[in-house]
Protein backbone atom coordinates (compact mmCIF):
# COMPACT_ATOMS: atom_id res chain seq x y z
CA UNK A 1 0.00 0.00 0.00
CA UNK A 2 2.73 1.96 0.88
CA UNK A 3 4.31 1.42 -2.35
CA UNK A 4 1.53 2.20 -4.11
CA UNK A 5 1.33 5.72 -2.34
CA UNK A 6 4.65 6.45 -3.32
CA UNK A 7 4.16 5.39 -6.93
CA UNK A 8 0.84 7.43 -7.54
CA UNK A 9 2.60 10.41 -5.47
CA UNK A 10 5.18 10.36 -8.10
CA UNK A 11 2.87 10.28 -11.02
CA UNK A 12 1.21 13.40 -9.58
CA UNK A 13 4.69 15.40 -9.58
CA UNK A 14 5.18 13.95 -13.16
CA UNK A 15 2.31 15.09 -14.55
CA UNK A 16 2.33 18.72 -12.51
CA UNK A 17 5.73 19.30 -14.07
CA UNK A 18 4.52 18.12 -17.68
CA UNK A 19 1.46 20.48 -17.47
CA UNK A 20 4.29 23.20 -15.76
CA UNK A 21 6.81 22.63 -18.95
CA UNK A 22 4.05 22.64 -21.58
CA UNK A 23 2.64 26.43 -20.39
CA UNK A 24 6.10 27.90 -20.05
CA UNK A 25 7.63 26.40 -23.23
CA UNK A 26 4.67 27.55 -25.21
CA UNK A 27 5.89 31.04 -24.88
CA UNK A 28 2.28 32.92 -24.19
CA UNK A 29 2.10 35.13 -21.77
CA UNK A 30 -0.84 35.47 -19.16
CA UNK A 31 -2.57 37.69 -21.11
CA UNK A 32 -2.52 35.37 -24.22
CA UNK A 33 -3.34 31.81 -22.32
CA UNK A 34 -5.97 33.38 -20.95
CA UNK A 35 -7.64 34.51 -24.40
CA UNK A 36 -7.43 30.73 -25.27
CA UNK A 37 -6.13 31.23 -29.08
CA UNK A 38 -8.04 34.41 -29.88
CA UNK A 39 -7.11 37.62 -31.16
CA UNK A 40 -7.02 40.73 -28.86
CA UNK A 41 -10.01 42.77 -29.55
CA UNK A 42 -9.99 46.65 -29.97
CA UNK A 43 -13.75 47.23 -29.13
CA UNK A 44 -15.72 46.97 -26.07
CA UNK A 45 -18.23 44.41 -27.65
CA UNK A 46 -15.05 42.58 -28.14
CA UNK A 47 -13.69 42.60 -24.81
CA UNK A 48 -16.83 41.57 -23.26
CA UNK A 49 -17.40 38.27 -25.69
CA UNK A 50 -13.06 37.88 -25.17
CA UNK A 51 -14.11 37.77 -21.26
CA UNK A 52 -17.02 35.52 -22.16
CA UNK A 53 -15.10 32.89 -24.20
CA UNK A 54 -12.67 33.10 -21.35
CA UNK A 55 -14.99 32.58 -17.95
CA UNK A 56 -17.12 29.80 -20.31
CA UNK A 57 -13.57 28.03 -20.80
CA UNK A 58 -12.02 28.23 -17.72
CA UNK A 59 -15.62 27.07 -16.26
CA UNK A 60 -15.18 24.28 -18.47
CA UNK A 61 -12.03 23.14 -17.71
CA UNK A 62 -13.04 22.93 -13.89
CA UNK A 63 -16.00 20.58 -14.89
CA UNK A 64 -13.88 18.66 -17.01
CA UNK A 65 -10.78 18.37 -14.47
CA UNK A 66 -13.57 16.92 -12.00
CA UNK A 67 -15.14 14.73 -14.61
CA UNK A 68 -11.55 13.78 -15.75
CA UNK A 69 -10.71 12.48 -12.16
CA UNK A 70 -13.51 10.97 -10.69
CA UNK A 71 -13.68 8.82 -14.01
CA UNK A 72 -9.76 8.31 -13.54
CA UNK A 73 -10.55 7.31 -9.43
CA UNK A 74 -13.85 5.19 -10.43
CA UNK A 75 -11.05 3.30 -12.71
CA UNK A 76 -8.08 2.99 -10.62
CA UNK A 77 -10.15 1.94 -7.56
CA UNK A 78 -13.08 0.95 -7.96
CA UNK A 79 -12.70 -1.94 -10.89
CA UNK A 80 -14.00 -5.52 -11.07
CA UNK A 81 -11.54 -7.47 -8.96
CA UNK A 82 -12.55 -11.12 -8.69
CA UNK A 83 -14.94 -13.19 -11.07
CA UNK A 84 -18.70 -12.58 -9.92
CA UNK A 85 -17.64 -9.58 -7.59
CA UNK A 86 -18.94 -6.07 -8.06
CA UNK A 87 -17.76 -3.10 -6.36
CA UNK A 88 -19.73 -0.89 -4.24
CA UNK A 89 -23.42 0.40 -6.29
CA UNK A 90 -24.55 3.52 -5.83
CA UNK A 91 -27.68 3.76 -8.12
CA UNK A 92 -30.85 5.15 -6.53
CA UNK A 93 -28.89 7.36 -4.50
CA UNK A 94 -30.86 10.50 -3.92
CA UNK A 95 -28.58 12.56 -2.53
CA UNK A 96 -26.06 12.05 -5.86
CA UNK A 97 -29.42 12.19 -7.97
CA UNK A 98 -29.85 15.78 -6.52
CA UNK A 99 -26.59 16.89 -7.55
CA UNK A 100 -26.21 15.18 -10.80
CA UNK A 101 -29.62 17.03 -11.67
CA UNK A 102 -29.27 20.41 -9.71
CA UNK A 103 -25.91 21.49 -10.33
CA UNK A 104 -25.65 20.90 -14.27
CA UNK A 105 -29.46 23.24 -14.40
CA UNK A 106 -27.53 25.92 -12.15
CA UNK A 107 -24.73 25.84 -14.52
CA UNK A 108 -26.50 25.98 -17.67
CA UNK A 109 -28.47 28.56 -16.77
CA UNK A 110 -25.49 30.94 -15.22
CA UNK A 111 -23.89 30.37 -18.74
CA UNK A 112 -27.34 30.83 -20.62
CA UNK A 113 -27.60 34.21 -18.53
CA UNK A 114 -24.32 35.50 -18.96
CA UNK A 115 -24.87 34.85 -22.73
CA UNK A 116 -27.81 36.89 -23.28
CA UNK A 117 -26.11 39.86 -21.34
CA UNK A 118 -23.60 39.88 -23.75
CA UNK A 119 -25.01 38.63 -26.52
CA UNK A 120 -27.69 41.62 -25.99
CA UNK A 121 -24.85 44.62 -26.15
CA UNK A 122 -23.25 42.99 -28.99
CA UNK A 123 -26.71 43.00 -30.91
CA UNK A 124 -27.93 46.26 -29.82
CA UNK A 125 -29.03 49.41 -31.64
CA UNK A 126 -28.31 52.61 -31.16
CA UNK A 127 -31.30 55.54 -32.13
CA UNK A 128 -27.92 58.15 -33.09
CA UNK A 129 -24.52 56.60 -33.64
CA UNK A 130 -21.27 58.99 -34.78
CA UNK A 131 -20.95 57.01 -37.90
CA UNK A 132 -22.58 55.66 -40.19
CA UNK A 133 -20.99 52.84 -42.66
CA UNK A 134 -22.41 50.85 -45.73
CA UNK A 135 -21.35 47.97 -46.64
CA UNK A 136 -22.03 45.93 -50.24
CA UNK A 137 -20.08 42.41 -50.65
CA UNK A 138 -20.20 40.97 -54.00
CA UNK A 139 -18.70 38.06 -55.95
CA UNK A 140 -15.53 38.48 -54.66
CA UNK A 141 -15.13 41.98 -53.00
CA UNK A 142 -16.19 44.72 -51.13
CA UNK A 143 -17.48 48.22 -51.17
CA UNK A 144 -17.76 50.83 -48.46
CA UNK A 145 -19.81 53.64 -48.36
CA UNK A 146 -20.33 57.10 -45.74
CA UNK A 147 -23.61 58.18 -46.08
CA UNK A 148 -24.90 60.88 -44.03
CA UNK A 149 -21.13 62.13 -43.40
CA UNK A 150 -20.45 65.52 -42.41
CA UNK A 151 -18.77 66.58 -45.69
CA UNK A 152 -22.36 66.44 -47.20
CA UNK A 153 -21.24 64.58 -50.64
CA UNK A 154 -21.16 61.05 -51.58
CA UNK A 155 -18.36 59.03 -50.47
CA UNK A 156 -17.76 55.69 -51.54
CA UNK A 157 -14.66 52.84 -51.58
CA UNK A 158 -14.63 50.08 -54.38
CA UNK A 159 -12.50 47.13 -54.08
CA UNK A 160 -11.16 46.31 -57.64
CA UNK A 161 -8.55 44.13 -59.19
CA UNK A 162 -5.80 46.69 -58.97
CA UNK A 163 -6.84 48.30 -55.30
CA UNK A 164 -8.01 46.27 -52.29
CA UNK A 165 -10.71 48.16 -50.48
CA UNK A 166 -9.45 50.28 -47.65
CA UNK A 167 -12.34 50.44 -44.74
CA UNK A 168 -11.26 53.95 -42.80
CA UNK A 169 -12.99 54.46 -39.82
CA UNK A 170 -12.61 56.71 -37.03
CA UNK A 171 -11.72 55.53 -33.14
CA UNK A 172 -13.31 56.50 -30.24
CA UNK A 173 -16.97 57.42 -31.98
CA UNK A 174 -19.53 54.54 -31.92
CA UNK A 175 -20.28 53.20 -35.51
CA UNK A 176 -23.20 51.41 -37.19
CA UNK A 177 -22.58 49.38 -39.72
CA UNK A 178 -25.40 48.33 -42.92
CA UNK A 179 -24.42 45.13 -45.16
CA UNK A 180 -25.99 44.46 -47.69
CA UNK A 181 -25.18 41.07 -50.45
CA UNK A 182 -25.41 41.84 -54.17
CA UNK A 183 -25.01 37.92 -55.47
CA UNK A 184 -24.52 35.48 -52.26
CA UNK A 185 -24.20 34.98 -48.82
CA UNK A 186 -21.08 36.40 -47.71
CA UNK A 187 -19.93 37.24 -43.93
CA UNK A 188 -18.32 40.43 -42.56
CA UNK A 189 -15.55 39.91 -40.86
CA UNK A 190 -12.55 41.96 -38.57
CA UNK A 191 -10.92 40.08 -36.50
CA UNK A 192 -10.17 42.57 -34.19
CA UNK A 193 -13.99 42.92 -33.65
CA UNK A 194 -14.14 39.80 -32.53
CA UNK A 195 -17.16 39.45 -34.26
CA UNK A 196 -18.46 38.22 -37.91
CA UNK A 197 -21.56 38.73 -39.28
CA UNK A 198 -23.15 37.32 -42.58
CA UNK A 199 -23.95 39.34 -45.69
CA UNK A 200 -27.42 38.65 -47.30
CA UNK A 201 -28.55 39.45 -50.48
CA UNK A 202 -32.07 41.19 -49.67
CA UNK A 203 -31.63 40.77 -46.44
CA UNK A 204 -35.28 42.68 -45.12
CA UNK A 205 -36.53 39.88 -47.72
CA UNK A 206 -34.40 37.42 -45.70
CA UNK A 207 -35.83 38.59 -42.54
CA UNK A 208 -32.07 39.31 -41.09
CA UNK A 209 -30.85 42.09 -39.26
CA UNK A 210 -28.62 43.87 -41.10
CA UNK A 211 -26.96 46.32 -39.14
CA UNK A 212 -25.00 45.97 -35.90
CA UNK A 213 -23.44 48.53 -33.70
CA UNK A 214 -19.47 48.80 -32.16
CA UNK A 215 -19.22 51.32 -29.19
CA UNK A 216 -15.60 52.32 -30.38
CA UNK A 217 -12.96 51.25 -31.55
CA UNK A 218 -10.19 51.47 -28.83
CA UNK A 219 -6.94 52.25 -30.37
CA UNK A 220 -5.78 53.13 -33.69
CA UNK A 221 -4.79 50.61 -36.37
CA UNK A 222 -4.43 48.54 -39.22
CA UNK A 223 -6.61 45.57 -39.09
CA UNK A 224 -7.31 42.91 -42.07
CA UNK A 225 -11.05 41.96 -42.94
CA UNK A 226 -12.15 39.29 -44.48
CA UNK A 227 -15.53 37.40 -46.01
CA UNK A 228 -15.68 34.29 -43.66
CA UNK A 229 -18.49 32.31 -45.12
CA UNK A 230 -17.45 30.42 -48.55
CA UNK A 231 -19.16 32.30 -51.61
CA UNK A 232 -17.41 31.01 -54.65
CA UNK A 233 -14.24 30.47 -56.42
CA UNK A 234 -12.13 33.46 -55.27
CA UNK A 235 -13.55 33.57 -52.08
CA UNK A 236 -10.18 33.20 -49.87
CA UNK A 237 -8.52 36.22 -51.96
CA UNK A 238 -11.90 38.48 -50.41
CA UNK A 239 -10.00 40.55 -48.25
CA UNK A 240 -10.29 43.93 -46.88
CA UNK A 241 -8.28 46.53 -45.02
CA UNK A 242 -9.34 48.49 -41.69
CA UNK A 243 -7.94 51.59 -40.85
CA UNK A 244 -8.67 52.74 -37.47
CA UNK A 245 -7.35 56.48 -37.26
CA UNK A 246 -8.37 59.07 -34.77
CA UNK A 247 -11.39 61.52 -34.94
CA UNK A 248 -9.28 64.20 -36.34
CA UNK A 249 -7.42 62.50 -38.88
CA UNK A 250 -10.60 61.02 -40.30
CA UNK A 251 -12.47 63.96 -40.09
CA UNK A 252 -9.11 65.13 -42.61
CA UNK A 253 -9.66 61.92 -44.34
CA UNK A 254 -13.32 62.62 -45.17
CA UNK A 255 -12.97 65.85 -46.83
CA UNK A 256 -9.32 64.85 -48.63
CA UNK A 257 -11.78 62.06 -50.19
CA UNK A 258 -14.07 64.72 -51.24
CA UNK A 259 -11.25 66.73 -52.72
CA UNK A 260 -9.64 66.52 -56.66
CA UNK A 261 -6.33 64.98 -57.00
CA UNK A 262 -4.06 67.02 -59.13
CA UNK A 263 -3.05 64.33 -60.89
CA UNK A 264 -5.55 62.45 -61.61
CA UNK A 265 -8.10 64.95 -61.76
CA UNK A 266 -11.05 62.96 -60.32
CA UNK A 267 -11.69 62.87 -56.14
CA UNK A 268 -8.98 61.06 -54.40
CA UNK A 269 -9.08 57.23 -53.82
CA UNK A 270 -8.92 55.99 -50.32
CA UNK A 271 -5.38 55.08 -50.70
CA UNK A 272 -4.87 58.74 -52.11
CA UNK A 273 -6.34 60.60 -48.95
CA UNK A 274 -4.80 58.62 -46.96
CA UNK A 275 -1.16 59.03 -47.97
CA UNK A 276 -2.07 62.52 -47.80
CA UNK A 277 -2.50 62.18 -44.04
CA UNK A 278 1.10 61.21 -43.83
CA UNK A 279 0.45 59.23 -40.89
CA UNK A 280 3.06 56.76 -41.52
CA UNK A 281 2.34 52.66 -41.64
CA UNK A 282 -0.73 53.58 -39.78
CA UNK A 283 -2.17 55.39 -42.98
CA UNK A 284 -0.02 53.02 -45.85
CA UNK A 285 -2.40 52.66 -48.52
CA UNK A 286 -1.03 49.15 -49.46
CA UNK A 287 -1.71 46.49 -47.48
CA UNK A 288 1.13 44.69 -46.12
CA UNK A 289 -1.05 42.04 -44.79
CA UNK A 290 -3.36 41.33 -48.06
CA UNK A 291 -2.74 41.67 -51.28
CA UNK A 292 -5.21 42.89 -54.12
CA UNK A 293 -6.72 40.50 -56.87
CA UNK A 294 -8.47 39.98 -59.83
CA UNK A 295 -12.24 40.82 -59.80
CA UNK A 296 -13.19 40.69 -63.32
CA UNK A 297 -14.92 37.32 -63.24
CA UNK A 298 -18.04 38.33 -63.01
CA UNK A 299 -20.59 40.95 -65.41
CA UNK A 300 -21.87 42.46 -61.90
CA UNK A 301 -18.30 43.63 -60.68
CA UNK A 302 -17.49 44.61 -64.22
CA UNK A 303 -20.92 46.73 -64.41
CA UNK A 304 -19.88 47.86 -60.64
CA UNK A 305 -16.51 49.45 -61.70
CA UNK A 306 -18.13 50.80 -64.41
CA UNK A 307 -20.29 52.62 -62.48
CA UNK A 308 -18.44 53.88 -60.18
CA UNK A 309 -15.42 54.67 -62.04
CU1 LIG B 1 -17.73 36.36 -49.83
Amino acid sequence: MGEGRTRYGKAIKVAVLAAVVAVSASGCSVNEAIRFGWPEGVTPQALEMRQLWTILALASLVVGVIVWGMTAWTVAFHRKKGEGELPRQFQYSLPVEIVSVVLPTIIVAAIFGYTVVVQNDVDKSIPRPDVKVGVTAFQWNWKFDYPDNPTGKPISTLGTSETIPLLVLPTDRSIEFTLNSQDVIHSFFVPEFLFKRDVFPDPEKNDQDNTFVIDKIEKQGAFVGRCAELCGSYHSQMNFEVRAISPDLYQRYLQLRTQTNAITGVPNSAGEALAALNCGDLCAPQATTTYPFHTERTIRSAAERNNNG
